[in-house]
């Protein structure tokens, strides 16, 4: 007895691991383990015999059942402590590094001339890029045999043969938006539309997807020149000087009069400045609105009237940041985007300066 309780509380103290604890279990105390067997000869003694060797075998049972649970806690104990020691983290590592993304140009000339046109009281408004050739072309009194209008300028959505919903188009300017605009606000309104706009061209000077920003202003005695006011105070806060303007009669659609905007420039070692010198730059055409468009947006040509004008975002960012090459714009390469990109926190105003 005194043999059997040392060989197994020996070898229980020595297992290593729970595989082995319960191999020591089903040899000691298992159905055909070394102390179940001996209990089983109880059966063959004299009471006598039995009644000693009984309770001597329940106690040698219970005690290496003991001496097994308290290892394999211990084991498990042990496995915990090691686990604690080799799972930790520092969490107070700094991050690794990750390059952060820069405002696009586009964007930042966006924001700065929504921010202008806010301040002298212009509604923000914006409308479907894929347009009805109604909306785009015919509210804006261009009729369908326009050059404006010949397929090799505009993108035509695909039509199966026998789909005879009316035409759509990829818009190729914002002035569908500032229709929608007077249809729903009417009368008297000032609105700006920027935005991505299409046209089918490609070279050195266009991409066949451009930005585009168009203000309109309606009331009863709007003239050209409340235009040229609100054209030359956007220019100097834009561009940061004060800036003169050219207006050359010109002639579109959906205007009459129409004119061409010039601003002042100068330049110097290939280079141009704006808002000096004695030289112009063509950066916007304008006019008063058409009475056709009026009456085609719901608005009632014998009582009112009101200018419109149209830009290209993407020309005058190149103007004010120096950026050379329009079709860079649209290349999405890292190091041109951080190069001419902007910290998210320079955020346009009016008065900062940037
Ligand atoms: C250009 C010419 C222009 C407009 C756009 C306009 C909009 C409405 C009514 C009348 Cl809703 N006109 N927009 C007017 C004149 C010129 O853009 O050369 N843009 C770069």
């Amino acid at each position: 007895m005194d043999d059997l309780r040392e060989k197994y509380l020996k070898a229980v103290a020595d297992a290593a691991d729970e595989a082995a604890l319960e191999d020591l279990r089903v040899q000691a105390v298992g159905k055909k383990g070394e102390i179940s067997l001996k209990m089983r000869e109880l059966g063959k003694m004299t009471p006598e015999e039995r009644q000693v060797m009984g309770p001597k075998l329940n106690a040698l049972k219970d005690e290496v059942n003991s001496a097994l649970a308290a290892k394999k806690a211990a084991l498990a104990d042990a496995a915990l402590d090691e686990r604690l020691r080799a799972e930790w983290l520092d969490v107070s590592l700094p991050g690794r590094p990750r390059r952060m993304g820069t405002i696009h140009p586009v964007s930042q000339v966006t924001e700065e001339v929504t921010a202008i046109f806010a301040d002298m009281g212009f509604a923000v408004a914006e409308g479907p890029q894929i347009e009805t050739d109604w909306y785009n072309f015919d509210a804006l009194n261009i009729p369908g045999h326009h050059p404006a209008r010949a397929e090799m300028d505009t993108f035509y959505t695909h039509r199966a043969e026998g789909d005879n919903r009316p035409p759509h188009v990829l818009r190729t300017h914002t002035s569908p938006v500032q229709i929608r605009y007077m249809e729903q606000h009417g009368a008297p309104c000032r609105v700006i539309a920027p935005g991505r706009v299409y046209r089918a061209d490609y070279d050195q000077t266009h991409t066949p997807m451009f930005h585009q920003v168009e203000g309109l202003a309606i009331d009863k005695d709007i003239s050209m020149a409340n235009l040229k006011w609100v054209l030359e105070e956007f220019f100097s806060a834009y561009f940061g000087a004060k800036v003169r303007t050219r207006f050359r009669a010109s002639h579109f659609p959906f205007t009459e009069p129409s004119a061409e905007v010039d601003i002042q420039c100068s330049w110097e070692g290939g280079t141009v400045k704006v808002g000096e010198g004695d030289d112009w730059l063509e950066v916007l055409g304008s006019g008063m609105v058409h009475p056709h468009v009026l009456r085609a947006a719901g608005v009632d040509p014998d009582q009112w009237q009101g200018f419109a004008f149209g830009m290209g975002i993407d020309r005058i960012a190149m103007l004010k940041y120096g950026i050379p090459d329009l079709r860079a714009f649209f290349d999405s390469d890292l190091r041109w985007l951080r190069h001419y990109g902007f910290a998210a926190l320079d955020v346009p105003a009016v008065h900062s300066g940037v």
